[in-house]
Order: structure tokens, then sequence, then C-alpha cells
């Protein structure tokens, strides 16, 4: 894809979280006032960033403002732009990105782990990469059937059970599938699980022990996939996942339907796990690898800009 037509995804991805005060703010023509700062600290808190990233922000942006003596707000609107870059990029590669991987889906019931798994799949078979999937679901019949379809769609392979056969057992039949069809992608649907129902975390373990006894050399990564419409929720759902099990990175799906696109922020700054994809609305392409530097230019963009 181009790169303005990526970045105007993001943009209409943002769109909920841009129309509110945010755009308004960098919008006027007044310079760099108190009623800045107070306007600021509210639209990032209104866009679910949290009290502690803020604040931290907005601490970072004065010190430079008055450093820089930056007097407009076009100018502050370029270091705001550059800070919130430095808080979501991440230094860590992604290993499915180097080369063989296995990606480990979780999250809690409803919130798109499968149709990201879809879109992943046809992300990834397009660009030349061989992906198995593993319909580790099992709790629901139709669960399997729903990436089914997907396989279909993005013509990958896939292996499934019956509706309550063992997780691990169909995960380890797809290790065999992946390994004797030569893939170098192993992408697990998993069903629906909060992180306090031990029986369901148990599972997860017994995933991630199959996967290591059965592919020692090839990393596997749990991606948890979080809503961004339940804002600071999602991050608490983040935190108590990551006491329960190894969380390696964060897919945020329905950034689209909200207006709380500041949670990406704080996924990032408080947790300190990688958001390494965002869902920005419904199409097969609209789960877009993250990009710190689009994610927050197109957060700060108003629409007279293109
Ligand atoms: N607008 C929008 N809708 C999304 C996005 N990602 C997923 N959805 C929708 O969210 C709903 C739930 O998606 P699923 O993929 O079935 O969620 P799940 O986590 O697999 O659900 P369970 O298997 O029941 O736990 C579907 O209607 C999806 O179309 C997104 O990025 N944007
Ligand atoms: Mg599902």
């Amino acid at each position: 894809m181009e790169k303005k037509s990526i970045f105007n995804k993001w943009k209409t991805g943002l769109g909920k979280t841009r129309t509110g005060l945010l755009a308004r703010l960098f919008a006027s023509k007044d310079g760099i006032n108190e009623e800045f700062y107070e306007e600021l600290e509210e639209a990032l808190i209104l866009a679910d960033a949290g009290a502690a990233v803020t604040e931290r922000l907005l601490d970072d942006l004065q010190s430079i403002i008055k450093e820089k003596k930056i007097a407009d707000r076009a100018g502050a609107k370029k270091e705001l732009t550059s800070l919130i870059a430095a808080a979501v990029e991440t230094k860590k590669p992604f290993p499915a990105d180097q080369g063989a991987a296995v990606l480990l889906i979780v999250g809690v019931n409803g919130v798109g782990k499968t149709t990201s798994i879809g879109k992943l799949a046809n992300s990834y078979s397009e660009q030349g990469r061989k992906v198995m999937l593993a319909a580790a679901d099992t709790f629901r019949a139709a669960a399997a059937e729903q990436l089914g379809e997907w396989a279909k769609r993005a013509n990958v392979g896939m292996v499934k059970h019956g509706e309550g056969a063992d997780p691990a057992a169909v995960v380890f039949d797809a290790i065999a599938s992946y390994k004797a069809k030569g893939c170098d992608l192993l992408i697990c649907d998993t069903a629906g699980r909060l992180h306090n129902k031990t029986n369901l975390m148990n599972e997860l373990g017994k995933i991630r022990r199959v996967i290591a006894r059965e592919l020692p050399d090839i990393p596997c990564d749990t991606l948890l996939v979080l809503d961004a419409v339940t804002g600071q929720n999602a991050v608490a759902q983040a935190r108590a996942f990551a006491e329960v099990c190894q969380l390696d990175g964060v897919i945020l799906t329905k950034l689209d339907g909200t207006a709380k696109g500041g949670v990406v922020i704080s996924i990032c700054e408080s947790l300190h796990v990688p958001v390494r994809f965002v869902g920005v609305g419904e199409g097969i392409d609209d789960l877009q690898p993250f990009d710190a530097n689009l994610f927050a230019e197109a957060l700060l963009s108003n629409d007279a800009e293109s």
C-alpha cells in the first residue's frame, strides 16, 4: 500500500478520537497559554491516555516549549507528536517479521481475536509467507467454522478438531501440519477467557508448552487482543493477563469505533508491552502493523491536512 493511503487509514481509524478536543486545540490560532495546557490535559484524558501518562506528557511538553521558546500551537503540536511517538515506539523487533514464528492469540470474549487472525493470515500470505492456522478455540463449534472462512479467504491451511476437544491437541496437530507443509508462520486462535479463570489460564500454559517442545527453535509470541472501545479497562485487562501469563505484545482492535484512541499511549507506557497491530476498520486490510510515527501524526492531525 502507498504511504499516503496508509496514513489515511490511520487518520480515518482515529477519526472519532481526533474529532474531539484534540483537533480543535491545534487548529486554534491562539498562542500557548494556561488554557491551552488545561484543554490539552482534558483532551488527553478524554482520549483515555490515562492520568499518569497525560501528566508526564504535559510536563515534558511544557519544559520543551519553555526551552525552545515555542509560541504557537503548530510548534507545540510538532513537539507533542514527537513525544507521543517516542512513548509508543518499541525497540523490540517483532519475531514474526524476522522469520519463522508462532503467534498465540489470546484475550477475553468478543475482542476480535478470530477476525484479527483472519486479517493477519491474509496479510502475511500476501507477503509470500506460508501460514498455518490452529483452531484452538474448541469451546464453540462455530469458532472453527468462523476461522475456516478466513482460512479459505486467505488461502492458507487450518487444523481443527471437534467441539470440546483439547486445544493443546489441536495445536500439536497444527504443528505437525505446519512442519509437513513447510510453513513459516503458525497462528493459534484460542477461546475467549478471563485472566481469573484458573483452568482456562492453565490451558494457555499447556498450549505454550506443546509449542516449546515441538518447535523449540522458533520464537512464540503471545499476543493479547484488546478492544479499544473499552478504553482504560483494556489497560486493566492487559495488566491482569500479564500477571498470570507471558505477554509479548498487544493487538488493539476497533480503534475506528472509539474516541479512546489515546489508550494506545497508556498501554505502551504503563505496561511496557508493544502494540503490534491496530484494527482501524472492518475491511480485510484494516489491521495495520503498528507504526509509532503514523499513530502520533494521525492522532494529532486535522481534516484539512492530508
Ligand atoms: N470496527 C471494527 N470491528 C472489529 C474489529 N476487529 C473485530 N471487529 C468485530 O468484532 C466482532 C468480534 O470479533 P471476533 O473476531 O469474533 O472476536 P473474538 O475475540 O474471536 O470472539 P470470541 O471468539 O467469541 O471470544 C466481530 O463482529 C468483528 O467484525 C476492528 O478492528 N474494527
Ligand atoms: Mg473467536
